[in-house]
């Protein structure tokens, strides 16, 4: 079942969509009350220990979405990448994503296989405008409820191209369908970004992912106007390795677990995302 994104982004100034990388991490963004959930890309490629690199296949990327629409009731953004090749492709990934219960897929305008956007180094090249159309338009055409939303993702800025080009094309990605466009952008400070939405005149709400430039917070997008969705990028896997070096590192120096015991969440805690009662429950229930 598609979670309706279009129905919360309406009654909403600002859609506030936290990174997933499995069942637990998107149950746990809703349970701290984040609107959405991002089927990250780059969360899942770090789940697997690999780069983003389009090295994660659709299936694979796919069913981690079928299983946090499983277990979680928050709409899912599926970070579809280039759309696992062209437009033909885009139109059976719509299809599967739809159905495996995705709110909504974002695409973006690279060459297949991509490399992710925030590598200082990384080869950045964009497919031509009016193939990158005929992507939105094969996953407009394909979506069976008009409440699945077709973000068009613009990497002119990632790539160095500039505020011209980021324009045009999301100008042009608007033109073929797009609900929204996601401007990305890999400067350390909002400026590029901001100067983006200001010059911005389409109708299509934005999207902002501001992992590199992190002091663009919810009072200071709402300053601005026209971005109705932002998303946290890559926070739950960065959250978890963040937890996970520092206890592992404290259990090795102190020889033991004694110490940590008391800072670490209970089994019971675990029992309780697990879902244990209903265990119980059936148990008592049915166990004859
Ligand atoms: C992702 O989380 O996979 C993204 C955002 O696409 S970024 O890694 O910043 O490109
Ligand atoms: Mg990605």
């Amino acid at each position: 079942m598609t979670r309706s994104l279009r129905a919360a982004i309406a009654a909403a100034d600002l859609i506030h969509v936290m990174a997933a990388h499995s069942p637990l991490s998107a149950r746990l963004a809703e349970e701290a009350g984040f609107d959405g959930i991002w089927a990250s890309g780059f969360e899942l490629s770090a789940l697997y220990g690999l780069p983003d690199v389009s090295l994660i296949t659709m299936t694979q990327h796919l069913d981690m979405v079928r299983a946090m629409a499983d277990r979680c009731s928050l709409p899912i953004v599926a970070d579809i990448d280039t759309g696992f090749g062209n437009a033909v492709n885009v139109v059976y990934a719509v299809e599967q994503y739809e159905r495996a219960g995705a709110a909504a897929v974002v695409i973006e305008d690279k060459t297949f296989p991509k490399v992710t956007s925030l590598a200082a180094d990384g080869r950045q090249e964009l497919v031509r405008v009016e193939e990158f159309q005929g992507k939105i338009e094969a996953a407009c055409a394909t979506r069976r409820s008009k409440d699945f939303l077709v973000v068009g993702r613009t990497e002119a800025l990632i790539a160095g191209l500039g505020q011209a080009e980021a324009l045009r094309r999301a100008a042009a990605y608007e033109e073929a369908g797009a609900d929204m466009i996601l401007i990305h952008s890999k400067q350390k400070t909002p400026d590029e970004v901001e100067s983006f939405v200001r010059a911005w005149s389409g109708k299509a709400p934005i999207v902002l992912v501001p992992t590199a430039y992190p002091e663009m917070n919810a009072e200071r997008i709402g300053k601005l106007g026209k971005i109705k969705m932002v998303i946290y990028g890559n926070h739950a896997i960065r959250a978890s390795v963040t937890a996970m070096q520092q206890i592992f590192a404290r259990i090795r120096h102190d020889g033991g677990i004694h110490n940590v015991h008391g800072d670490l969440v209970s089994v019971e805690e675990i029992f309780r995302l697990q879902g244990m009662d209903r265990m119980k429950a059936d148990e008592t229930r049915f166990l004859k």
